[in-house]
């Protein structure tokens, strides 16, 4: 058996090479660096150069790109002419490829790259062999992550590659190309052309976020039941990077398939959940936050988070920012929840919805570092679907602070009161538009969400106080938009809100601040605006 090697990333290569080598007898081809490095660690190679009896030659540009080398990996060897073919020119097989292409995604992360430095790890020669031996699967297997070396050596120990190892494989090269093309695409595609600039400088990497060109390609998790309805067929992607503490990246313990909503509700509970630095917890209905509350520890937080909404709060999603223990547990239970999420779950959380296995239990590790202002563990860009076209954005990743708050009224707020419009306008930016969010002590009292009115969700959301019997007297109100008049204003203070946040900016902002003054409220202006639709 022959394998070629030929890595930029060396991790791991050296064990598994001397594996091959030493418990299978496999014969080991190389290219330059890699062949170095074998020869340092005792393990016999031969210089691909040797093969080809062609010196590698510009710059390591032509290293593999010989008929000797990819007729060794193309020739069906159940194919009496391919394999006469070879004999009449002196080509081995080659039954084994192990690349890993030069870090293009890795180069032109960094911030000072220029187009000369882009281009010449762009790899041509790796990507060849590697789509000559992955379209050869039935004959050669294709590794192309240090990740896959412990299962080739485990197949190895039980003799050959099994087929479907080989083709699993084989997918997950053209898996791999597809997304290093489509790097390089991304990146050329948003440079920007400059006259003014030197020759070799006028692609410079004065480059939008947004390239002329979107080549993205995303890998399927799961299919699902059905989508958003039972008569649409729906699946779950991800990123072929997911974000570290996203969704995607949870484990579920228990429960039935993910449906579609469920995925959908999972997603925007997890986000709000997440965006708090203390124990909070976040239940949410059709996309929408009904309950959100911090507390002192899960039980607190879920039983204040609850209080707001009861009525919607049954089939829920729940999602807590820290482990949940067995006292929050057995308050949970009490309810009908579809999905439940936190980082962890005790023993005893775990033993209290054993005897409910339709409930999903989703394990999900926070980002690293806690919620983070810049990036709140979300990817870097969101994506919808219009027509035959897609809008995208850079995420919402806006966090303000109390420096940032700007009072507009005469009277000034309080430290409870700062407190309250923080986590009430934090609560506003998961709500759909138009959202009025009413807040006291930690915890939402009324969510208008979704309206094509802002007076209609600033009236919907004093309706759901009332019928969660919650008192308004005394609380804050979130706006994600702007008042256009003062109406929306006399709404919410008529409710009992004594102090309100919204982004200001509308032409009619001082006939909005003279009503607040008139009403005798706090204003301030965070100077963001939070749509969400
Ligand atoms: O410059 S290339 O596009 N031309 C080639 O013919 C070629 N063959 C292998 N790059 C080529 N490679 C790449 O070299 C491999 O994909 C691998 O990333 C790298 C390993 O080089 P070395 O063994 O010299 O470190």
């Amino acid at each position: 058996m022959t394998a070629l090697i030929s890595v930029s990333d060396k991790t791991g290569i050296v064990d598994f090479a001397r594996a091959l080598h030493t418990q299978h007898g496999v014969r080991i081809l190389s290219t330059g660096g890699t062949a170095r490095l074998l020869a340092e660690a005792g393990i016999p190679a031969t210089e691909v150069a040797e093969v080809t009896q062609f010196p590698e030659m510009l710059d390591g540009r032509v290293k593999t790109l010989h008929p000797k080398i990819h007729g060794g990996l193309l020739a069906r060897r159940d194919q009496p002419s391919h394999m006469e073919a070879l004999k009449a020119h002196g080509i081995e097989t080659i039954d084994l490829l192990v690349v890993n292409l030069y870090p293009f995604e890795a180069t032109v992360a960094k911030p000072d790259v220029t187009l000369a430095e882009a281009i010449e790890n762009i790899d041509i020669g790796g990507p060849a062999m590697v789509r000559s031996a992955a379209k050869n699967w039935k004959d050669v297997g294709v590794v192309t992550d240090a990740s896959q070396y412990a299962a080739v050596l485990a197949a190895l120990q039980q003799g050959a590659l099994p087929t479907r190892l080989r083709f699993e494989l084989a997918v997950a090269a053209f898996n791999r190309i597809a997304q290093y093309d489509a790097a390089i695409s991304n990146f050329l595609s948003a440079l920007s052309f400059d006259d003014s600039r030197a020759s070799d400088e006028r692609y410079a990497p004065e480059r939008s976020d947004f390239p002329a060109q979107l080549s993205s390609s995303f890998v399927k998790l799961q299919d699902l039941r059905y989508g958003e309805n039972p008569h649409q067929q729906a699946a779950f992607y991800r990123d072929l990077q997911p974000a570290p503490g996203s969704l995607v990246t949870a484990e579920q313990l228990q429960g039935k398939a993910l449906s579609y909503n469920n995925i959908a509700d999972s997603d925007a509970a997890w986000e709000c959940v997440k965006s708090f630095d203390v124990p909070a917890c976040v239940i949410v209905k059709h996309a929408n936050p009904c309950g959100v509350a911090i507390g002192a520890d899960p039980l607190e937080a879920y039983s204040k988070a609850f209080q707001t909404d009861p009525t919607s709060a049954f089939g829920g999603i729940i999602a807590f920012n820290r482990p949940l223990d067995g006292r929050a547990a057995q308050a949970v239970a009490k309810q009908f929840v579809e999905v439940l999420m936190a980082p962890d779950f005790s023993a005893e959380a775990l033993e209290v919805f054993r005897s409910k296995a339709n409930v999903r239990l989703l394990k999900i590790a926070l980002p690293p570092g806690g919620p983070r202002p810049w990036d709140n563990g979300r990817n870097a860009q969101e994506v919808k679907r219009v027509g035959s076209g897609i809008l995208v954005q850079s995420s919402d990743n806006h966090v303000l602070k109390a420096s940032d708050l700007k009072v507009v009224t005469e009277r000034q707020p309080t430290a409870e009161q700062i407190d309250d419009l923080l986590f009430a306008w934090k609560v506003a930016k998961f709500v759909k538009s138009n959202a009025i969010v009413f807040c006291k002590n930690g915890m939402t009292m009324g969510v208008g969400a979704g309206q094509m009115s802002r007076l209609d969700s600033a009236r919907i959301a004093s309706i759901k106080a009332e019928h969660a019997k919650l008192s308004l007297q005394g609380t804050a109100v979130a706006s994600d938009a702007f008042f256009p008049f003062r109406d929306g204003l006399d709404v919410v203070v008529d409710a009992g809100a004594s102090c309100v946040i919204q982004p200001g900016g509308s032409v009619r902002d001082q006939e909005v601040i003279d009503a607040a003054n008139e009403r005798g409220v706090v204003m301030v202006f965070s100077g963001v605006r939070h749509f969400l639709h």
